[in-house]
């Protein structure tokens, strides 16, 4: 208990996640009643709110979490919260999804994009109908959003996981990533800033063979992880800065007896990747809390819908247990930050793998 209590505390102070502990904290402030005052909402004015979130796909446990996470929040302000992923990880599918939702006149779409240009139209469509559209997770482009909520500095995650694979395979030697989509938004801006870390001249000796994609489908991931072992025989390390990847290869390194012999790390739920963190096949990884992602998501949906803020840097933003955090510059648009990304190993996962 007293591990647990520790843990817990040190994550708050790494990460001010306060509900990454899993306790249930009363110093909620966002009064529903001061978010209900204006209505700026689109068409439903008379029925109860409507806010929505459209994830990648389904079949992802962490969008699973990130979607409770928004739907906890929009009824801890008494509202109705819609939860939407398509089968497949497609723009395409999230259009239709999105038309859907245009139809149904809801008052908020939060997005996890496919694509960072092609659901543009569609947003447009939205917002003209007086629609709050905010992105999370996975950005679209500037244009297609009011603001996007970002889980972590993108630049930390992707130069920090070049750092640990190197680190892992003693500084020299080949490595490849396992990403999702080649259209991800958030995965593709991993990369680049991973590519970017590995121009010092101090990797002269560590060489990237190869960016392969599993879609954030399991057994495309497994394949995906199985041809890099068959295509790059000295192969030493393993990149997924996604949760499904990082499974996938760590059930392929593990069937294949690969321990110690190639590396993994990446971004990885606890619960999904403690059996490889505990056996040394991903000696660590990083995360943050996804569930947390979606409950900032859901009270800046509500911060658009009635008006307290318009998306503009310098806005803020209270967060029910998350607390306050404010509107920032990102690119064209704005952003708005939830924490850092906090690193498990084999010394925290026991602690971590029930919450998420
Ligand atoms: C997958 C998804 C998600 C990403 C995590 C790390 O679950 O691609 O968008 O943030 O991995």
């Amino acid at each position: 208990m007293k591990k647990i209590l520790i843990t817990c505390l040190t994550a708050v102070l790494l990460m001010t996640l306060v509900s990454a502990c899993g306790g249930k904290n009363s110093n909620n402030d966002a009064s529903p009643a001061a978010s209900k005052s204006s209505d700026a909402g689109s068409a439903d004015a008379g029925g109860k709110k409507k806010f929505a979130i459209i994830f990648k796909n389904t079949g992802n446990p962490y969008g699973e979490k990130e979607m409770e996470g928004y739907k906890k929040a929009i009824e801890e302000l008494g509202y109705e919260a819609i939860l939407k992923a398509p089968d497949q990880p497609t723009a395409e599918a999230q259009i239709t999804m999105i038309d859907e939702l245009i139809s149904q006149k809801v008052n908020a779409i939060a997005m996890v994009g496919n694509d960072p240009d092609a659901l543009q139209p569609a947003l447009e469509k939205a917002m003209k109908a007086g629609i709050k559209v905010l992105s999370l997770d996975s950005a679209v482009n500037a244009k297609s959003r009011l603001v996007h909520i970002n889980q972590a500095d993108p630049e930390r995650i992707g130069r920090t996981l070049i750092q640990g694979v190197v680190e892992m395979i003693g500084g020299s030697g080949e490595i490849a990533i396992l990403s999702a989509t080649s259209q991800a938004t958030n995965q593709n801006l991993w990369i680049e800033w991973m590519k970017k870390e590995l121009e010092d001249p101090k990797y002269k000796d560590v060489k990237l063979v190869k960016v392969a994609y599993g879609d954030d489908l399991r057994d495309k991931s497994v394949s995906e992880a199985e041809a890099l072992l068959k295509s790059y025989p000295n192969l030493k390390g393993i990149i997924a800065p996604t949760t499904v990847g990082i499974a996938a290869a760590g059930k392929v390194l593990t069937d294949k007896g690969l321990k110690g012999k190639v590396q993994l790390t990446g971004l990885g739920l606890p619960s999904e990747m403690a059996e490889y963190i505990e056996s040394g096949i991903c000696p660590w990884m990083y995360l943050w809390n996804p569930i947390d992602v979606g409950y900032l998501a859901g009270y800046v949906a509500d911060a658009l819908v009635n008006g307290s803020i318009t998306g503009k840097v310098g806005d803020k933003v209270t967060a029910g247990t998350i607390g306050e955090r404010e509107v920032i510059q990102d690119g064209e648009g704005t952003q708005i930050m939830l924490g850092d990304p906090f690193k498990f190993d084999a010394s925290n996962i026991a602690e971590w793998k029930s919450v998420y």
